[in-house]
């Protein structure tokens, strides 16, 4: 058994259906093995709401173009979108870098989904939102789109080129280069790219006029204030397999998909959602 093709049949059948008013997933990337769609579909089930956005990479088209992945469960998660948009939710889906093809349609509606390009939405306590993906914001996608194809096989190549590197290096007698402290180096680096993405966004929110922003690209879970501006982020299912929520009373939260699992029955009769991080503003 893969790792996404986990059993959920056996689930307690009385996990009750959540609902709240609105939810964000982003950076699904269906058409790759890494997407944990299964999980999704798992939460899409337990889960309803009036706004559903869908806030970028939802497809990776980046992926599909290379070599085709598409599974079962790939088409049952773009069937379950369908049909909470039949069925009333107001579906909104904001392309982002990895599914850029459909920005093309921004402006346009398709089975009663709204592709836009960035969107507003007003909390139910009245706080204005923009919604986008972000990757306008990442000085590397946007100035150099090569070299963010660069990263993703970058890392192998460091791996395969170490060892003869240091073969090299050991026969001109010079001492041996360590991958892991330039793996340390790039890891602090990644810290203050997402201090520095975050900040970008809410300053960018700030300055439009906005309270907040939600947006996704950095499979990032997280909802906090920054300096008197909300920033969102709706994670990915990838990894965090996560999404961002509003409460009928206009809270914000972040939820993970591995709380929803571990809910005990017996603690279930009108629980409140399982909330991470509670942005108290
Ligand atoms: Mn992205």
């Amino acid at each position: 058994m893969q790792r996404d093709e986990i059993d959920l049949r056996d689930r307690d059948p009385a996990l009750k259906h959540r609902r709240f008013r609105s939810i964000w997933i982003s950076d699904v990337h269906l058409g790759t093995p890494g997407c944990r769609a299964d999980h999704l579909l798992d939460f899409l089930r337990h889960h309803e709401s009036d706004y559903l956005y869908l806030v970028g990479d939802i497809v990776d088209g980046w992926q599909l173009k290379k070599s085709w992945y598409w599974k079962q469960s790939h088409n049952d998660v773009v069937q379950k979108v369908l049909r909470k948009a039949r069925k009333g939710t107001r579906v909104i889906y904001i392309p982002g870098n990895h599914d850029e093809m459909a920005r093309q349609f921004a402006g346009l509606d398709f089975g009663g989904i709204a592709i836009r390009m960035q969107a507003e939405h007003i909390t139910a306590d009245g706080k204005r939102l923009l919604v986008t993906h972000g990757d306008e914001f990442d000085g590397v996608i946007q100035y150099a789109k090569w070299l963010a194809y660069l990263g993703d096989s970058l890392y192998t190549l460091i791996l395969q080129l170490n060892r003869g590197y240091n073969w090299c290096r050991m026969k001109l007698g010079l001492p041996y280069w360590s991958l892991s402290q330039y793996l340390k180096h790039k890891v602090k680096n990644a810290v203050n790219f997402i201090s520095q993405f975050e900040k970008i966004l809410a300053d960018k929110a700030r300055h439009l006029g906005y309270d907040g922003v939600i947006c996704g690209h950095i499979h990032k879970p997280e909802i906090r204030d920054l300096d008197g501006t909300l920033y969102g982020n709706s994670g990915d299912w990838v990894e965090s397999l996560s999404a961002l929520v509003e409460s009928a009373d206009g809270t914000l939260s972040v939820v993970y998909w591995t709380h929803l699992l571990s809910d005990a029955p017996a603690s279930l009769p009108e629980q409140e959602p399982v909330q991470e991080n509670v942005c108290a503003s």
